[in-house]
């Protein structure tokens, strides 16, 4: 990505009224230097998006990445193909976020590829004729009762031999270790240049708006839609990043 297009992100350095946390014009602004900071491993993760997409894809197939945000997967996909044609579709129910993927979409596009960009509910999407379906630090947004109706439509319009690639912000069932997991993961944020205040308030603000899960109740989810086989290729602290083929 660009790194000059992102500004510093001090959403949460004063004291801020309460209240939840929205993808905005005030995030999508400071999102590429949020994400980067406050998700471990994240470079690596969009890295092998790449790599796995690229393994993955079949001729004549679409790819899809639900809930794009500023495009970090779908351009590093895009790096991986070249000159070769594929088709993907990014979709994202942020008005700013689809807008700031827009203006970047043609820094990464070359001849052969073809990205759609589409600003909706992902779980209006259709999903069809898929062989790679990307959710990288999506699910955990949405409501839990929608989860696994989510994960049955993906599958559906999946082909065989297909990868859904998931990453997700996680519990792990042991409270002490769980514990000493944010933990770590808040020095992380604070080896990153956030302050205790900037890591509180942001923490509050995402109560409500992100529920993370264990991996077990993921491998559960996937495998009860019928997916094959499943594990964690990435874990760094309570966040994780999943392939699942069919
Ligand atoms: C990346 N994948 O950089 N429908 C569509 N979009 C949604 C929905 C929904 N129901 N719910 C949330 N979003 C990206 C990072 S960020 C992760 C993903 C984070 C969108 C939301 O608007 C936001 O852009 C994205 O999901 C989550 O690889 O901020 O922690």
């Amino acid at each position: 990505m660009n790194e000059n297009t992102s500004k510093r992100d001090d959403i949460y350095a004063k004291i801020v009224a309460s209240g939840d946390f929205v993808f905005d014009e005030t995030t999508a602004n400071v999102f590429e230097d949020m994400i980067k900071r406050s998700v471990p491993g994240y470079s690596t993760i969009i890295s092998m998006i790449g790599v796995l997409a690229k393994r993955y894809y079949q001729s004549e197939s679409n790819i899809y990445d639900l809930g794009c945000s500023i495009g970090g997967a779908t351009f590093s996909i895009c790096s991986k193909f070249q000159n070769e044609e594929f088709s993907l579709i990014a979709v994202d129910n942020s008005p700013a976020m689809i807008k700031r993927m827009e203006e970047k979409k043609n820094n990464f596009l070359r001849h052969g590829g073809r990205v759609e960009t589409r600003c909706e509910n992902i779980q209006n999407t259709l999903i069809k004729n898929a062989s790679v379906i990307v959710l990288n630090f999506t699910l955990q947004f949405l409501p839990m009762s929608n989860r696994l109706d989510l994960i049955n439509k993906i599958y559906a319009g999946m082909r065989p031999n297909g990868i859904l690639i998931i990453s997700e912000k996680i519990v792990v069932p042991d409270s002490t270790l769980n514990t000493l997991l944010i933990n770590m993961y808040h020095q992380f944020k604070q080896s990153n240049g956030y302050s205790k205040l900037e890591i509180s308030q942001k923490r509050a603000a995402l109560e409500n708006v992100l529920t993370p899960e264990t991996i077990d109740a993921h491998r559960c989810r996937l495998v009860s839609a019928g997916f094959g086989s499943f594990d964690v290729w990435f874990q760094c602290f309570n966040f994780a990043s999943m392939i699942a083929i069919k």
